[in-house]
């Protein structure tokens, strides 16, 4: 199948987050129209203001990258916050999308849906085949009930929406709060401040043992685009770069591209997660897309870019 995207109204949900952003910045390229709007334009935790502004906006697709997000930490200390807001957002945009008659809509999900002990690399068909991951097990189940939600409208209405299944994501527009991110953009702030304070070392959590497969948003964004005008189908399609590495060898790469060399000291404390979750994206890259970049290179475009925002901020705040 082919989606002719000229001329159309395509709303990216959440595009002020880093996947949104990517997603922005790829349909420039496009002849299509983007649509944009703020939390203060609409909450989309609110199902009437979801509702009234998608009755008067009336997109013809929707890229769903608005989600409320987080590393291992803010997952496994904030259930409430990942589950419930992740279901309102999604059931507020889908119903919506439905009265609305929106043509396409591509859900996005993560590859934490997975069982914690998938087979690896994972296939799409081992959903919900065992035990989630605990510690993102309330963000994973939303994503799955977003899932269901499109094949639920695929079978009663007929409705051509989509899921993609990214990996772990990095790029502009990442969350660098120590707390709340994930490992990559964590890594490269700890190894920054590390090399501008002289600190002798750097702490990871956990044991730095567990493995990690990540995808530049950049690569992310022009795989959905390629998703939303080719592909249709019931099943979610994972989207990954297909390699992966302990997250030692990560910081040994970050610690390489920041050009600071520290003594690594895991804490034991804080929690591995998922010791591997590294997907099968054969059905993407027999769809027709297998274009990401390695991961050293990401990593250093993004450094470059993290330290363009810092310069920016920091000639604003004079
Ligand atoms: O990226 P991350 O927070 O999330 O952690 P997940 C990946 C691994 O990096 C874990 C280790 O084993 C962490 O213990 N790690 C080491 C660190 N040092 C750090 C650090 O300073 N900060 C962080 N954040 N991690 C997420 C899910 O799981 O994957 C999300 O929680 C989402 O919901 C995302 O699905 C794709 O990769 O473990």
């Amino acid at each position: 199948m082919s989606w002719d995207i000229t001329g159309k109204r395509i709303w990216v949900a959440g595009h002020r987050g880093m996947v949104g952003g990517a997603v922005v910045r790829r349909l420039a390229s496009e002849e299509c129209e983007v649509i944009t709007a703020g939390r203060e334009v609409v909450d989309l935790t609110q199902q009437a203001q979801v509702r009234d502004w998608m009755a008067e906006v009336k997109p013809d697709a929707i890229v769903m990258a608005a989600a409320k997000v987080g590393g291992i930490m803010a997952n496994s200390t904030h259930p409430v916050d990942f589950l419930l807001a992740n279901l309102q957002i999604e059931t507020n945009i889908v119903e919506a999308a439905h009265a609305n008659d929106v043509d396409r809509f591509l859900f996005l999900g993560s590859s934490c849906i997975y069982p914690k002990m998938a087979p690896q690399p994972i296939p799409e068909d081992s959903l919900l085949t065992g035990p989630l991951e605990p510690t993102n097990e309330w963000y994973a189940i939303a994503k799955i009930a977003g899932i269901k939600l499109c094949q639920a409208y695929r079978k009663q209405y007929g409705r051509d929406w989509i899921a993609a299944m990214p990996t772990n994501l990095y790029g502009p527009g990442d969350n660098y709060d120590l707390t709340s991110s994930h490992v990559l953009p964590a890594l490269l702030r700890k190894f920054h401040e590390a090399k501008e304070s002289g600190a002798a070392s750097v702490e990871l959590w956990g044991s730095g043992t567990p493995l990690r497969e990540f995808l530049h948003c950049d690569d992310l964004a022009d795989a959905l685009v390629f998703l939303l005008k080719e592909y249709s189908g019931y099943e979610h399609v994972n989207c990954g770069s297909g390699s992966e590495v302990t997250i030692r060898e990560l910081a040994e790469t970050i610690a390489e591209v920041v050009g600071y060399e520290a003594e690594l000291v895991f804490d034991s404390t804080k929690p591995d997660g998922t010791p591997r979750k590294l997907m099968d994206s054969s059905t993407l890259h027999g769809l027709g897309w297998n274009d990401a970049r390695s991961l050293k290179d990401g990593i250093t475009q993004t450094y470059a870019d993290w330290q363009q925002e810092l310069k920016k901020k920091e000639s604003m705040d004079v």
